[in-house]
């Protein structure tokens, strides 16, 4: 059994889609991030850094695995799917997870900050993160120009890229004029795990926490 801590974010999302894929039993724990939960004594000896998402495997010894990509790639070697065995394609699949957690995630990331939760307008900061994120999405329309999923069949780099580009809007960045990307978006969002997935911890939540989330990020 898995426990998955974890809360209604593209990061959070990246796990429950992946253990909703592989159809693996999983219990989940809603961490409110706007009390702070995340940062408790306990919750810090699972996850050092004081974020979500977090899995912990009761059947490998209490393992407990933190940062979404290094949970996707736990879980796919593990139940042998979603990353290829061979050393090339798996080392593809692991630069474009890499690209997204080095890239899409932080600099979207940062636009969501400014846009969406920062007390004041500072113009620059949130141009330069939704500019930056924008350039990000071209590349990966250009990787998807002759391909359905960004390498080869469908794996752990589109699901981190996807819960992303998933809330561009909420980032306040268009997929306009990105056709490969929307159609990549649109043939991801259809898998019945992906919704699953999405609804994890609960979509009725989600609203509410992402509310939550902004006032406790102008409080600290
Ligand atoms: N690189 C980390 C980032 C995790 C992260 O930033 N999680 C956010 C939600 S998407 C969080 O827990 N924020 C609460 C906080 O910053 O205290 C990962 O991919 O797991």
């Amino acid at each position: 059994m898995i426990d998955l801590y974890t809360a209604a974010t593209p990061n959070g999302h990246k796990a429950s889609i992946m253990l909703e894929e592989l159809g693996v039993p999983y219990t989940v724990h809603h961490v409110n991030l706007a009390l702070g939960q995340q940062k408790t004594p306990e919750y810090l000896k699972i996850n050092p850094n004081g974020r979500i998402p977090t899995i912990v495997d009761r059947d490998n010894g209490d393992f407990a695995v933190f940062e979404s990509g290094a949970i996707l790639i736990y879980l796919a070697e593990k139940y042998g799917r979603f990353l290829p065995a061979d050393v090339k394609g798996r080392s593809e699949a692991i630069q474009w997870l890499m690209f997204q957690m080095g890239g899409i995630g932080p600099m979207q990331g940062q636009a969501n900050v400014f846009f969406r939760y920062w007390h004041e307008k500072y113009q620059p900061a949130i141009d330069r993160y939704q500019n930056e994120t924008r350039r990000l999405y071209m590349v990966l329309e250009k990787r998807l120009e002759d391909r359905d999923y960004l390498c080869g069949e469908y794996g752990i780099a589109d699901i981190a890229n996807f819960t992303w580009v998933n809330i561009h809007s909420w980032s306040g960045v268009s997929i306009d004029g990105l056709p490969n990307l929307q159609a990549w978006r649109d043939r991801i969002r259809a898998r019945p795990a992906v919704q699953r997935g999405l609804a994890v911890p609960d979509d009725r939540v989600e609203a509410k926490v992402m509310v939550e989330t902004a006032q406790y990020i102008l409080q600290r």
